[in-house]
């Protein structure tokens, strides 16, 4: 979403900069972007289609590949059902505009039920709230960090992360300037880069901010301070009427579980209703978690029953140049559940919690063969160790990626798409998501490779083959989709949207007009736009409280019937320097100190007889890692953090500097039992752990 200037002299890079004529950005870029190098230029990427015979891999020409591929698909279907090959859709995806925009083809040719992807460890209870509520998935609301007074943080770490489900560029002069207006508060059980920049942190134990929500709705009833403002018109039921389920939950009650005061608790809702524009953000800390979607439930409730949704300043819908609501499935749930689990689908995607025990049960409707696409979940979803036994078990792997990683190092055909300096980029998801409507398009810096593939065409390709064209309008649309490929897609998509062709201010925000304006056009703040925001045939936002505080029932039985709280729970750690698995093979990126390590609390290191960069054996029902600890009270006692992504053991992988700076996998210790049970969504915080002091 930055704006990206590289410079580049007979074919070679010479800089990566922050674009500073970029609107959007400003100049500003994260270290993430200077990988783009690297990447590019990376020898252990791949470029060639690969097979793996007797052990050994081989290149293949694209057609031969594609062949192979699409008969082994073929022939396992038909013996064993549509449902026997499984799909899974990492991340990268998200920001792949050819993917975005023609991917479906091929899913849909696969027909099975067995898809999962990176939103079950992640963004699924927004989702779920987005559905219920506002009756579409990806109306997700963003805290419009510009214009608030007070931005109230739970479980998020921008500093880190460049904010998420908040596209936004400098962060930090961002929240800077919200501290200037009014004040940044931050609820979290590690004092971030985030919360040393904030006005205010207060530590959490690891999955109790539900109570803390719960306690914080409770005392804006008791002091008669539900107001939903102008939101109230757009509801489908009276505030008032959600006031009994909150009543047993007072900040005294829940205080003593959470780590944090009753009068805290209290303050944070006194210093909220006192701003002028507040907003209330929660994230990963708040969503990975037992009650994640409870949580984001509340979050919403608490914005929507202080008038801050909608409201500038508030939590906002955005406006994207090129919108794919109107395109996209609104939402469904529990159509049909997990075979071995039962646990239930969501937009047609089943929680990947479930993909290891789906792969290694046998019985009707096992999972035989796996297409990963942009995906390493060995090493991004719980218990990767067992996904790793699971996978080698396949009859068919098939992974979509440009490294022999973790995951698709277990893959029969390995199909590697072209890197991102050799594609044409426009946002079509996290424009949907920024903080400011926005549109930039950059078009493909470098050639694709000789013979070089985009994911887009991989994907199309395998669809041709699995579902050839049963009659001419099929052939025709078909030959229509590939000659427009994203760009006419994205073409078309601009063109129907919101700025379209009828737009005044510049006459249309096309793709002719991007071209041109190769730094991006800013298209405003955001607006106010309820009711029309709502996709519910009623025009309004749908409370469901029984849907989502029906979970109450498992918050009761989870705190307050006596169950032995662990010694010490497990919390993940994002740093700017990575993301997810796959940026460590740029030297840029894993230069320096070690920082794959487990944060422990002065305390609990002096009880364990631990010194810093002592070994630590960290030990949960599924396995156990051993890693440095570093020892330091941002970490609050009891609670121990390690970062995903790493465990690079080097078996069969290719990739050598990732190798050499291995690391552990956290998502050894995660527990794919461990859910938010209403929606599936993987708990990969506050997953209870030993600790072991390692002599050595
Ligand atoms: N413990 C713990 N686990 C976590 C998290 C956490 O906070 N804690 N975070 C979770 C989150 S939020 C997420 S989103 C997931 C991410 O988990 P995944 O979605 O599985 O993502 P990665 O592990 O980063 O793997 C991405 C793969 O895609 C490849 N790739 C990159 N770009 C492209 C491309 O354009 N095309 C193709 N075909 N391949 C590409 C990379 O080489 C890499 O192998 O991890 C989750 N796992
Ligand atoms: N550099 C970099 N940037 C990234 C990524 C990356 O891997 N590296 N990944 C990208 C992706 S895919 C995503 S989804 C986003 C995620 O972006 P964020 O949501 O900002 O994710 P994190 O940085 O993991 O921040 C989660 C915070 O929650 C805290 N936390 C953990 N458990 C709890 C809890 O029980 N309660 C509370 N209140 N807090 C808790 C953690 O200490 C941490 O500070 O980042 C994106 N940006
Ligand atoms: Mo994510």
């Amino acid at each position: 979403m930055c704006g990206v200037a590289v410079k580049v002299e007979n074919d070679e890079i010479v800089s990566i900069k922050g674009d500073e004529q970029d609107p959007f950005s400003r100049g500003h870029i994260c270290p993430k972007a200077l990988a783009l190098k690297d990447l590019y230029e990376d020898p252990e990427r791949l470029r060639k289609p690969m097979e793996k015979r007797n052990g050994e891999w081989h290149e293949l020409e694209w057609d031969e590949a594609l062949d192979k591929v699409a008969a082994r698909i073929k022939s396992l279907q038909d013996e064993h059902g549509n449902d026997a090959m499984a799909v899974y859709l990492g991340n990268p995806n998200v920001h792949n505009t050819g993917s975005m925009l023609l991917n479906g083809g091929l899913l849909r040719a696969l027909n099975t039920r067995n898809k999962f992807s990176a939103t079950s460890v992640d963004q699924l209870p927004h989702h779920i709230v987005s559905w219920k509520l506002f009756g579409h998935q990806l109306r997700i609301p963003v805290p419009d960090i510009d214009r608030c007074d007070h931005f109230l943080i739970f479980g998020a770490n921008p500093l880190a992360s460049n904010g998420s489900i908040m596209s936004v560029a400098d962060v930090r002069g961002r929240l800077k300037r919200v501290k200037a207006r009014g004040k940044v508060v931050v609820v979290d059980p590690r004092r971030t880069p985030t919360a040393e920049l904030a006005d205010e942190h207060h530590f959490v134990r690891p999955g109790t901010d539900v109570l803390i929500l719960l306690a914080m709705l409770n005392y804006l009833f008791a002091s008669d301070r539900a107001d939903a403002g102008q939101c109230a018109a757009h509801l489908d039921a009276a505030p008032a009427s959600l006031r009994a389920y909150f009543a047993e939950y007072s900040p005294e009650r829940v205080a003593d579980y959470t780590g944090m005061s009753a009068d805290t608790i209290k303050q944070l809702v006194d210093d909220f209703c006192a701003a002028s524009n507040p907003v209330l953000y929660g994230r990963m800390g708040v969503s990975v978690q037992e009650f994640g979607t409870l949580c984001q439930y509340l979050i919403m409730l608490f914005n929507i029953l202080t008038g801050s949704l909608d409201r500038e300043g508030g939590l906002m819908f955005t406006t994207p140049a090129a919108n794919i609501l109107p395109k996209t499935g609104r939402g469904h749930m529990g159509r049909y559940h997990s075979r071995v689990r039962g646990l239930p689908e969501f937009g047609g995607e089943l929680p990947v919690a479930a993909l290891a025990e789906e792969i290694l049960t046998p019985g009707d409707g096992q999972i035989r063969g796996l297409l990963l696409q942009a995906g390493n979940p060995v090493l991004s979803t719980p218990n990767g160790e067992q996904l790793d036994v699971a996978f080698a078990s396949l009859d068919l792997l098939v992974s979509m990626d440009f490294y022999i990683n973790e995951s698709s190092r277990h893959a029969d055909f390995i199909l590697p798409p072209v890197s991102p300096l050799e594609r044409e980029h426009y946002d079509v998801i996290f424009n949907l998501l920024a903080v400011r409507n926005n549109a930039r398009y950059a078009p493909a810096l470098f050639p694709p490779g000789e013979d070089a593939r985009h994911d887009w065409q991989i994907s199309l390709g395998l669809r041709d083959r699995l579902q050839p064209p049963r009659n001419l309008k099929e052939r025709l649309t078909r030959a229509i989709e590939k000659r427009l490929g994203p760009t006419g897609m994205l073409a078309i998509l601009l063109r129907q949207g919101p700025y379209g062709v009828g737009w005044k201010p510049f006459g249309g925000v096309t793709l002719s007009r991007l071209k041109r304006t190769p730094h991006g056009i800013d298209l405003g703040p955001l607006q106010a736009q309820l009711p029309a925001a709502l996709f519910h045939s009623d025009r309004k936002i749908h409370l469901s409280a029984d849907f989502f505080l029906d979970d109450l029932r498992r918050v009761n039985e989870a705190f307050f019937r006596d169950r032995q709280a662990a010694d010490y729970v497990l919390i993940g750690r994002r740093d700017v320097r990575s993301n997810n698995s796959w940026l460590h093979n740029s030297q840029r990126l894993v230069k320096g100190k070690n920082r794959c390590t487990v944060l422990v609390h002065p305390d609990d290191a002096a009880q364990l007889g631990i010194e810093e960069m002592s070994l630590l054996k960290v030990s949960s029902r599924v396995g156990s890692v051993t890693l440095p600890a570093v020892i330091s009270d941002e970490i609050m006692p009891g609670v121990v953090s390690i970062p995903h992504g790493w465990g690079h053991h080097g078996i069969g992988t290719q990739w050598k500097r990732a190798e050499a700076h291995a690391g552990v996998s956290v998502n050894d210790l995660t527990d794919e039992t461990y859910l938010d049970v209403l929606s599936g969504n993987a708990a990969l915080n506050g997953v209870p752990v030993q600790l072991e002091a390692v002599a050595g």
